[in-house]
């Protein structure tokens, strides 16, 4: 499966990036918890390897927690300060507040927001100001320009989503889709339904048939509703 990098856009984003850093005191480098590999850019963490970073694994409420303590083992080996996040509970929050305080840089800490785009960073500024001063959303690419937003001794810049320049394995394209990195308009809704539902059976998550194609997938989608799988439905409803 392939996506399109736009690396135009990428080239811009980059150029801007590498202009604001001399501004900034502390990156939060958002990772999508379920798929930290493909949501990262080594490339762009070459730009800020001597600034101070926060690798943030987000969605954490939507991914298995073991997994995710084994991601954060693994970004601690590389020396990284890892923080594992969920928007919306207070802890993570809280936690992430005093972590940032930790930093002394009167009379404000300038923190630069960087991630794929529909990561969350939008949202996470929103959460720790208590404003809706950023736009978010469900879709990929809810942020169009960069924007300062200030808080107490805090400023934030927040950013679009940002694309990598290269795929660095088979399965990055589809784990990004499928999480919603990627505007799914554009892509092979198919392919990717088929992957991901084969990556469940195999994890055996949903019944375990092997290779399931379109055909196996509408039938084991009506089976399961003909088994009231899904719950008490009725498809009729008299008019009253
Ligand atoms: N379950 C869950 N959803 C989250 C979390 N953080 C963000 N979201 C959701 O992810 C979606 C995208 O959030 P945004 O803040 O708009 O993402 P963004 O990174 O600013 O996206 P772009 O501006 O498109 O680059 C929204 O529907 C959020 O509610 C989280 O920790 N857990
Ligand atoms: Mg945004």
């Amino acid at each position: 499966m392939k996506l399109n990098w736009y690396p135009g856009h990428m080239a811009k984003a980059f150029r801007e990036i590498k202009e604001n850093l001399k501004y900034i005191d502390l990156i939060l480098y958002l990772l999508d918890s379920r798929i930290p590999q493909s949501s990262r850019n080594l490339e762009l963490e070459n730009l800020f390897k001597n600034k101070k970073v926060f690798y943030i694994l987000t969605k954490t409420d939507l991914a298995d927690p073991l997994i995710t303590e084994k991601w954060i083992k693994y970004f601690k080996k590389q020396n990284k300060q890892v923080i594992p996040f969920n928007v919306f509970q207070n802890n993570s929050i809280k936690k992430l507040k005093s972590d940032i305080n930790k930093i002394q840089n009167p009379p404000e800490i300038k923190i630069l927001i960087l991630g794929i785009p529909n990561i969350g960073k939008s949202t996470l500024i929103n959460q720790i100001t208590g404003l809706k001063k950023t736009k978010t959303g469900k879709l990929a690419g809810v942020t169009k320009n960069k924007q300062w937003i200030s808080f107490n001794d805090f400023k934030f810049l927040d950013t679009p989503g940002i694309f990598f320049p290269k795929i660095t394995n088979e399965a990055s394209a589809w784990h990004l889709a499928a999480t919603g990195a990627v505007k799914i308009e554009n892509l092979p809704l198919e392919e990717i339904t088929l992957l991901l539902i084969n990556f469940l059976a195999s994890k055996n998550i949903i019944a375990k048939i092997e290779n399931f194609t379109a055909e196996k997938t509408a039938l084991y989608i009506i089976k399961r509703f003909q088994d009231g799988k899904y719950g008490r439905i009725s498809l009729e409803e008299p008019n009253v």
